[in-house]
């Protein structure tokens, strides 16, 4: 393996290519004309023109992107996340093409990609699944029958799902068939297939999930993230590790991981998602077969850079995790940095980034797509950047995080960057108490919009706020008076200090 082609934009084909280039690969970009400026373009060995901007005739097109590998004469692909990461057609394509699909074999992705295929695997493993049924129901009958025997509430959901997509709840047998024909309608449209089956609800979990690792020799765990902090299936916040996990758990919930893992000849980086409840029982969802978003804070509380170890994997190498170095060290938190204005529903927001101060310091990672003059289109996701910070413990990283935050200046676009702040400084997030429906209950730190009239008001009290943070960040020694030493009191008047 010599040439990778990275299948995708933004902050992941950055993060794809410097880690190609730390590996002695060379990296071949690719872009649709909104990208043609981008920084992933620049930083690539080379970068190949493949359509105009809307993904379906670009991003996704299977056919453009394995005629851009062949033409840039690149031996392996990597697909990121999103756009067509996990389509097991992708990942045979590639191989047909005799390229290196850097990601997990076709048949694991397509076992993993249907829920009830998944379930029955994970049952045969010994994996904590969550109660209901197996198999695809179809007559309403049959339904509420199934319904009686998991005991309500239960969730409808699609067999082709994930992400939240064509589920329901049912909290009696009297609303079942009106969600088992929305949500079946509902699947056929996302993904071409109204199979839909029965699990028991489980009210107010975390989300955990765990990363895995496999060689084809080995495969291990590391870790979990705490991905509790979303909205509408959004995360917005992940942490590394868990406040709910024990050393215990955490080897219960990895050891499953794994057994998840191997059940599907798996082979690269995955994870799977746990819902984890207050008792401490948790079950399996589901497996993403890719690099995740979040992954970079698993890497800095592991000290494993994930995407190095896939390219190692996919071009043959062992993994170089030593199995004696994973326990987790610190905290690592992540906020997810989006063009979406808080104060208007969260709607994504367009624009020119005209002015971009970007946080830095110990323990601070930002890892972006985007710099100072681009524009910020709807036709991609609204993640702007990462802000990843790394301290010994989560109070730190939490300060740590809300020092970043402060520093950070995005001008152009609306962002989601003061939802942030209230979070970090929200006594109950700041306790650990989150579970996935915390951000329905807590209303109060999405929205808070600001009504024009008050902006000059408020521009004037941040000049005196950040006058007034100077003198306290000022270290007490300069401030004093009356100390013994002339010379100080000298050197301090002259500006030396
Ligand atoms: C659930 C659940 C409660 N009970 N299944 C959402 C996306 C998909 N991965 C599965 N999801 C859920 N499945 C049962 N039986 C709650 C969710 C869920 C959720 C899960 C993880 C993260 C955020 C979530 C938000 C809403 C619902």
């Amino acid at each position: 393996m010599r040439r990778v082609l990275i299948a995708n934009r933004g902050e992941i084909a950055l993060r794809i290519i410097r880690a190609c280039h730390e590996e002695g690969l060379e990296a071949v970009a690719v872009y649709s004309a909104a990208d043609r400026r981008s920084p992933h373009v620049r930083a690539a060995d080379r970068a190949i023109a493949i359509g105009p901007a809307p993904p379906a005739e670009s991003y996704l097109s299977i056919e453009r992107l394995i005629a851009a590998a062949r033409e840039s004469g690149a031996d392996a692909v990597h697909p990121g996340y999103g756009f067509l990461a996990e389509r097991a057609a992708f990942a045979e394509a590639v191989e047909q093409a005799e390229l290196i699909f850097v990601g997990p074999p076709p048949a694991a992705i397509r076992a993993m990609g249907d829920k009830t295929e998944a379930r029955r695997r994970m049952q045969e493993a010994g994996v904590p699944i969550v109660p209901g049924g197996s198999a695809p129901v179809d007559d309403p009958a049959a339904a509420i029958a199934a319904a009686e025997e998991i005991g309500y509430p239960v969730m409808v959901k699609a067999a082709a799902g994930g992400g939240g997509k064509g589920m329901r709840v049912v909290r009696d047998s009297e609303g079942l068939s009106a969600a088992l024909e929305t949500a079946a309608s509902e699947a056929l449209k996302a993904f071409g297939d109204s199979s839909v089956y029965l699990e028991k609800f489980i009210e107010h979990p975390r989300h955990i999930e765990i990363q895995v690792l496999a060689d084809g020799e080995r495969t291990i765990h590391l870790g979990e993230r705490e991905c509790s902090i979303q909205r509408r299936h959004q995360k917005l916040v992940e942490e590394a590790p868990s406040v709910a996990l024990s050393v215990d758990l955490r080897e219960w919930m990895g050891a499953a991981a794994v057994s998840a893992a191997q059940a599907v000849g798996y082979r690269g980086a995955g994870t799977c998602e746990f819902l984890l409840t207050e008792d401490g029982s948790f079950y399996f969802l589901e497996m993403n077969t890719r690099i995740q978003v979040e992954h970079p804070v698993t890497e800095l509380v592991y000290g494993v850079d994930l995407v190095r170890e896939q390219l190692r994997i996919a071009a043959g190498l062992p993994m170089r995790v030593h199995p004696g170095w994973l326990n987790p060290r610190g905290w690592a938190l992540e906020c997810r940095i989006t063009s979406e204005d808080p104060a208007n529903g969260f709607l994504p927001s367009t624009g020119r980034i005209e002015y971009l101060r970007v946080p830095a310091g110990p323990g601070v990672r930002w890892d972006s797509g985007v710099e100072i003059g681009d524009e910020v289109t709807l036709y991609y996701d609204s993640l702007l950047a990462k802000l990843i910070v790394w301290a010994p413990d989560r109070a730190q990283a939490i300060t740590r995080m809300t020092q970043a935050l402060d520093e950070l200046v995005i001008v152009g676009v609306a962002t989601n960057q003061a939802f942030h702040r209230r979070l970090m400084a929200d006594p109950e997030f700041r306790k650990g108490e989150i579970d996935i429906q915390f951000l329905e209950r807590r209303t109060d730190l999405l929205a808070q919009s600001v009504s024009p009239g008050s902006v000059l008001d408020l521009a004037v009290a941040a000049a005196l706020a950040e006058d007034h943070a100077r003198h306290a960040r000022r270290p007490a020694a300069v401030a004093e008076t009356g100390t013994s030493s002339e010379w100080a009191r000298q050197a301090r008047s002259e500006g030396l200090r």
